[in-house]
This record gives structure tokens, C-alpha cells and sequence, in this order.
């Protein structure tokens, strides 16, 4: 038997190198390896819990979509679908958040961090993020979880609830691992000191000026990373360098990594050398992407299409897992 792996990304916006190398990259990975039953969704539902605009969230849900298929998501090979779409995920988020502690939610890491980020639109759903995204994973009973080291504290939450559900209710659910190769964390451009995010992490910046989006043109990914802040002291590698070092190890060539690396140690470095040979490199690694995205997105009603029916393949298994939960927690069922 093959095990199961489930994620998601939210539709928060274009997807970015971050979301990239920490999460789309290992799920194309998994899928073309094929030992994993694979579902992969786009986070809609969560995308509401800071601030949108509903034409803006339709579109970045397209976007994400796009993203996700341009880079090598196969419907074929996995099960690939919009939250919205799959009504289990908000029920069983519901029976989750009677499950769990204002305590637990409140110590989330993400959720105080964003809440310094959004501090005039704190809502609930912010709070209650990590339940539904427990039930996003656990409805399909997954052993693993790839997701960025950033998500590790929410896995973790989704463990213990799977442990206190099985203590309380009988055995139900596996407790799923995160599935990380390395942890990764890839850091705002603009801001080295925090981690590169869809939706800005710099109120000073203009919006994603940290964030070097997989469809940027190659002009477009010159001009960021030459704004990129770097070093102040040459010798130490400052949070900025490390993170234009990072993006080195994963898109330049073994030469390259090792004539920057030598001169980095001798400080003979030119960090505008530096930038170029990485906007070069990263802008020929995503030129096939960029060509993919645009084809996909001239057709969006294949795009939906590809979701409706990637959501009743979810469905199957999400109403089956669902109808056990109900059942073992006393929700009188019809006869
Ligand atoms: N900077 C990052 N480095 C490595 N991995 C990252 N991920 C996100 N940012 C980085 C991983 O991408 C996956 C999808 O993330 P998400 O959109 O569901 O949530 P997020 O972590 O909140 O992502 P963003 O880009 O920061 O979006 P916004 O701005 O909307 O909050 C996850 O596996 C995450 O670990």
C-alpha cells in the first residue's frame, strides 16, 4: 500500500521562490516519484483569514493554480483541488476547534506573527488557522506532510490532535510527519530578516518587493535582487548574503558556487556579480515555466474544470474519513 502525503499552498497570491524550493518543488518531486498517494490543494479558505478583495482572491486562486500545474503538477498523478470545494474540510475544522484549547491556538507562532502583520483585522479564522489546516490534512489520513520548516509547529498541533482525538474516540487517524528533506527557509530580499512572503512582509516596501515570484520576467528579477540588501560587514556572511548564498546552492552551477564561495572567504567578493549571475540563473530556471503559466492561464475554465474534478476525486475519501469522525463522537447520522 502505498502512503499518503497531503499540502496545500494558500491563495494568497503568485506563488514565490520561497513557496517554491520550501513546498511546489518537493510535491513534484513526491508526484514523479510515485510511491505516495499524493493530494495537493490550493488553501482558499485560509486566504480569508487576512485581508482580500474577492476579485483579487479569484484571481490569485487562478494564479496558484497556474503555478502549481506550470510547474509540474500532474491532475493525473495527484489528487489536486481547491479547498472551497471539499465542504468536509470546514466540518471537520469545526469538530477540531472544539477540540482544542484557546490556549494552544493562541501560542501558534504564525498566528502571533501575523496578527502583528494585520493588527487592525485580526479575526477568528486567524486563530483558528491550525485546526482547519489539521483537517485539511488529517481527513485524508496522510503519513507525511511536506511543507516549509515555517508550517513544522502546525503539523505538530495536527499530531497531538490526531493522538487526543484517537485516546478519547478510538484509533482514527495516523499522527502525519513533516516531510522535510532540509529545513529551508528562504528570506525576504528587502528584509533578510524575515521569511519571503506572498503578501509582503515590509509595510515600507512596496508589495513584493522581497519576494521574487516564480513568473517574474527576468528584468523584472534583475531589479529585485539588485535591491536586494547585502552585507554591511564583509567578512561574516550578513542575513541577506546567507540568503543570496542559499538561492546560489540551488540555482547556480558547481562553478559558480564555488569561485563566489572562494571569494566571499577572501573578500574579494563583488556582490553585484553576485546578483547578476543569480537573476541570470533564475530567470533561465523558470523560462519554462513562464511560457507553461501564460498558456494555462489563457484558458482559466480548464483550469476550474481540472479543480472541480480534482475535488470529487478528494471528496471520496474526505465524506468517508468525515462519516467516521461524526459517528465516533455521537452526531446522531440519518438513518
Ligand atoms: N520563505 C519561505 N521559505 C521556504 N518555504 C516557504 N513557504 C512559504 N514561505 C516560505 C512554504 O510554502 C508553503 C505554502 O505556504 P502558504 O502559502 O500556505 O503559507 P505561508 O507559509 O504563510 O506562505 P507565504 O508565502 O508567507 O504566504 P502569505 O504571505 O500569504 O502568508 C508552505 O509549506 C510554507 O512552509
Amino acid at each position: 500500500m502505498k502512503e499518503t502525503i497531503v499540502s496545500g499552498i494558500r491563495a494568497s497570491g503568485r506563488l514565490h521562490i520561497g513557496n517554491y524550493l520550501g513546498a511546489l518543488k518537493q510535491f513534484v518531486d513526491l508526484q514523479n516519484a510515485g510511491d505516495h498517494n499524493c493530494y495537493f490543494f490550493i488553501a482558499d479558505l485560509h486566504a480569508l483569514t487576512t485581508p482580500f478583495e474577492p476579485k483579487e482572491l479569484s484571481q490569485n486562486t487562478l494564479e496558484v493554480a497556474a503555478d502549481y500545474l506550470a510547474a509540474g503538477i500532474d491532475p493525473d498523478k495527484a489528487t489536486f483541488f481547491l479547498q472551497s470545494q471539499v465542504m468536509e474540510h470546514v466540518e471537520l475544522g469545526w469538530i477540531f476547534n472544539c477540540l482544542t484549547s484557546l490556549g494552544e491556538l493562541q501560542r501558534m507562532t504564525q498566528f502571533k506573527d501575523k496578527s502583528k502583520q494585520h493588527r487592525e483585522t485580526i479575526n477568528g479564522g486567524l486563530l483558528t488557522y491550525p485546526t482547519l489546516m489539521a483537517a485539511d490534512i488529517l481527513l485524508y489520513k496522510p503519513t507525511a506532510v511536506p511543507v516549509g520548516d515555517d508550517q513544522t509547529q502546525h503539523v505538530e498541533l495536527t499530531r497531538d490532535l490526531a493522538r487526543k482525538f484517537n485516546n478519547r474516540f478510538g484509533q482514527t487517524f495516523p499522527e502525519p510527519k513533516t516531510f522535510l528533506r532540509k529545513p529551508l527557509r528562504i528570506m525576504s530580499l528587502s528584509d533578510p530578516m524575515k521569511k519571503m512572503s506572498k503578501t509582503g512582509d515590509d509595510p515600507s516596501a512596496p508589495l513584493g518587493a522581497g519576494a521574487l515570484m516564480l513568473d517574474d520576467p527576468p528584468e523584472e528579477i534583475l531589479r529585485k535582487l539588485k535591491k536586494a540588501l547585502t552585507a554591511t560587514d564583509a567578512k561574516e556572511k550578513s542575513p541577506g548574503v546567507a540568503n543570496l548564498f542559499l538561492l546560489l546552492d540551488h540555482f547556480g552551477t558547481k562553478d559558480q558556487i564555488k569561485q563566489f564561495s572562494e571569494q566571499q572567504k577572501k573578500n574579494t567578493i563583488k556582490y553585484s556579480e553576485l546578483k547578476e549571475t543569480l537573476a541570470h540563473q533564475i530567470a533561465d530556471h523558470f523560462g519554462k515555466f513562464r511560457t507553461k503559466k501564460t498558456q494555462l492561464l489563457n484558458n482559466p475554465t480548464q483550469i476550474k474544470n481540472t479543480l472541480v474534478t480534482g475535488a470529487a476525486k478528494a471528496q471520496k475519501i474526505a465524506s468517508q474519513t468525515l462519516s467516521e469522525v461524526k459517528q465516533k463522537i455521537g452526531l446522531l447520522r440519518s438513518p
